[in-house]
């Protein structure tokens, strides 16, 4: 009988997590023109005679055509919003145009990335921060990419990422969507629900995920409740610096429940925040000892936990000194967090996933994997509970606020809902990964004149295809979203491309969300070929400023400020000193100067360049071949890289970047004579 239930368990909870293969669809592909509902003659779409003839031929549906009209952009017209994507375990972060879905850029970041030079020589400083225990980790799980606010709204000059599997957090300068900084959590290996910036960005939050004991110390799993941990991390944002300062960051130590997905309070919520977690069952899985797998155990109560943390009590206490070292990083105990009234919690139906908060801060929805609803919560509510000190407690003595204290409204949407976000039109929209789609549904409070619907109600649901994780509209989490385009980031994408072996793309899917009602039009696939994408964040693009040159010839990225080792035109030489050679190098089209690099075998060598030009995409490549040296020198860019010359030979150097007519004349010679008696030189 017992079996007969944990096997019912492990269906559901398979079937749930969508690892059937009966609840993937089965159907042929879609012919062209089916998105369309009839197959309404083309000439009703108004079009020339000669547009009409390419429709007919192509068989596009009057839909086909206008979605085709609303994501074309002519040549040379600049796409109106951006995405910033995680990529996935290519540990980089993807950049594309919205609505064309033009992909514009992948931004190196944990992962070496050969074009942009990043991690061949002048990269490997800011890759190196990332070592763990003194390994170079050269990949990374990215999931959330976090835009920089000001209040609450997306000033376009920062973005960070975390690395799920390593517990690791970046920060990139959108001055010139370069990386600049690289940091390893040194109390916790792993993280999930980050990253996500507080409304004016003075903090870049990183929730936990798979509970262990803090600072990546030994204990088997028979201590589990007592010495294995949750954790969400505070670091501390230096806009001046452009920099995360581990010194001014803290940790917050929490019940080994697994926090999965955290959000930031905004307006009202200001100072708050949120996180949900999964696993309040405190399974530990064994299924070869017989224990139940992670997936029913994991799964067994009705509810889970929404952390409720308030972020200006834990600052206080931070600042108070009232925190514990833990690897050289300040930790709140929980027992602190708990006593000073930094943590409460409140139930959560079944597994949840997403918790997101509504643009003015006074809702908080939350998804559950395994739940057909919505939950939300109503921020005002919560302090009034706490406000009446109403409230149980959990086995570790961490306040729990009843579910029906600060239940605002509970939404049937359908199997699977993840992830939520919302428009300027009184909307939530929100992803079922089960039902691949995306619903839309109507909020209430203050957002109920903006709608004609009833609050709280469902209102539509588009299919997409298939089995979406996140989706994200524009500016779709912030305090002022502007709705128009949304795009569903889907996990699967099985019949949509032609097919290219087992491992098949992600399918990014835009769909048009410019008005009410229960219609939004699906416009675009958009595969995507690399790692696997998560969250992604859609910015209007006019509020990014990226430099079209760096400021001033022999500009130092990493330092955002000249560098000590620029060369300029006419400055170029080679300096022995004993075994040290330092070359101060310029590039320009179409030459290197100097040509010509004579050193010995065992010299240690330091090599400057300088791209001397300031023309836009004015960019020279170099690379030493046999050496793994290949930088990328965007105009005035000045680098510094070092190696050994350990092998003898001759290395022609040469610019990997089509510059010029005369770019294959773009060489020179690196001569590295053998040192000692040798049979390679002639006489
Ligand atoms: S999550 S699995 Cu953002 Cu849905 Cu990482
Ligand atoms: Cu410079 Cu090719």
């Amino acid at each position: 009988m017992k079996r007969t239930i944990l096997a019912l368990i492990i269906l559901t909870v398979l079937i749930a997590a969508g690892c059937s293969l009966a609840d993937r669809p089965t159907t042929a592909p879609a012919a062209p023109g089916e998105a369309g509902s009839e197959a309404a003659p083309v000439e009703s779409a108004g079009l020339s005679a000669d547009a009409a003839a390419i429709a007919q031929e192509r068989g596009l549906s009057p839909d086909d055509i206008t979605a085709a009209l609303k994501v074309y952009q002519p040549t040379g017209v600049h796409d109106e919003y951006m995405i910033f994507a995680s990529g996935g375990h290519s540990g980089q972060v993807l950049v594309i145009g919205v609505p064309s879905m033009r992909l514009l850029k992948v931004i190196g970041v944990f992962t070496p990335e050969p074009w942009q030079g990043w991690g061949y020589g002048v990269g490997n400083r800011v890759l190196d921060e990332g070592a763990i225990n003194g390994r170079t980790i050269r990949w990374a799980d990215t999931h959330h990419p976090a835009l920089s606010e000001t209040e609450g709204d997306y000033d376009g000059e920062w973005l960070f990422i975390n690395d799920k599997a390593n517990a690791r957090v970046a920060v990139i300068d959108l001055r010139d969507f370069e990386t600049k900084q690289l940091l390893k959590n040194p109390v916790v290996i792993n993280d999930h629900g980050g990253t996500f910036v507080t409304p004016n960005t003075e903090y870049v939050i990183e929730g936990g995920q798979y509970a262990a004991p803090l600072g990546w110390e030994y204990d088997t799993l028979d201590n589990y409740n007592d010495t294995y941990r949750g954790a969400v991390t505070f670091w501390k944002f230096d806009r001046e610096a452009g920099r995360i300062d581990p010194e001014q960051s803290f940790l917050i130590e929490l019940p080994p429940y697994w926090q999965d997905l955290c959000d930031s309070g905004k307006q009202v919520s200001e100072g708050w925040i949120f996180c949900n977690s999964l696993n309040a069952e405190r399974a530990t899985g064994g299924v070869e000892k017989g224990n139940p797998p992670f997936e029913a155990g994991a799964s067994q109560g009705e509810t889970d936990y929404m952390h409720l943390i308030n972020l200006n009590k834990a600052e206080a206490v931070f600042q108070n000194g009232g925190t514990t070292d833990v690897n050289g990083f300040a930790v709140i105990s929980l027992q602190t967090a708990i006593d000073e009234g930094i943590l409460y919690m409140t139930p959560e139906p079944k597994s949840p996933h997403g918790v997101d908060i509504t643009p003015n801060g006074q809702y908080m929805v939350v998804a559950g994997k395994l739940d057909p609803h919505v939950t939300i919560y109503s921020f005002e509510k919560m302090l009034e509970t706490i406000e009446a000190e109403k409230w149980t407690t959990d086995d570790y003595g961490v306040p729990v606020l009843a579910l029906e204290d600060l239940r605002e409204a509970q939404v049937e949407l359908g199997l699977g809902p993840l992830h939520t976000q919302f428009d300027d039109q009184g909307y939530a929209y929100t992803s079922l990964f089960l039902d691949s789609a995306v619903a839309r549904w109507s909020l209430g409070g203050e957002y109920a004149d903006l709608h004609p619907e009833e609050p709280w109600q469902l209102v539509g649901k588009t299919s997409v295809h298939y089995n979406i994780g996140h989706l994200l509209a524009a500016e779709g989490d912030t305090v002022s979203p502007d709705g128009k385009y949304l795009v569903a980031m889907n996990k699967w994408a099985i019949d949509r491309f032609a097919p290219v072996g087992p491992l098949l793309p992600q399918n990014f899917q835009l769909l048009d969300i410019d008005n009410t009602g229960e219609n939004m039009q699906l416009l675009y696939d958009m595969p995507i070929g690399i790692g696997e994408p998560h969250y992604a964040q859609m910015i209007k693009a006019d509020k990014l400023e990226p430099w079209e040159v760096y400021p001033e010839v022999g500009w130092d990225p990493h330092e955002q400020a000249l560098s000590p080792n620029a060369v300029q035109l006419g400055e170029e030489k080679v300096e022995r000193n004993g075994s040290e050679v330092e070359v101060f190098m310029t590039a320009v089209r179409s030459h290197f100067t100097p040509e010509h690099v004579e050193i010995e075998q065992g010299d240690h060598v330091v090599w400057h360049i300088t791209n001397v030009e300031q023309a836009l995409d004015a960019t020279h490549g170099f690379s030493i071949p046999g050496y793994d040296i290949n930088l990328s020198l965007e105009p005035g860019e000045a680098a510094t890289f070092e190696f050994d010359a350990e092998a003898p030979g001759v290395f022609s150097y040469y610019c990997t970047e089509f510059c010029s007519a005369l770019h294959l004349e773009m060489t020179g010679y690196l001569l590295v004579k053998p040192s000692g008696p040798t049979a390679m030189t002639t006489e």
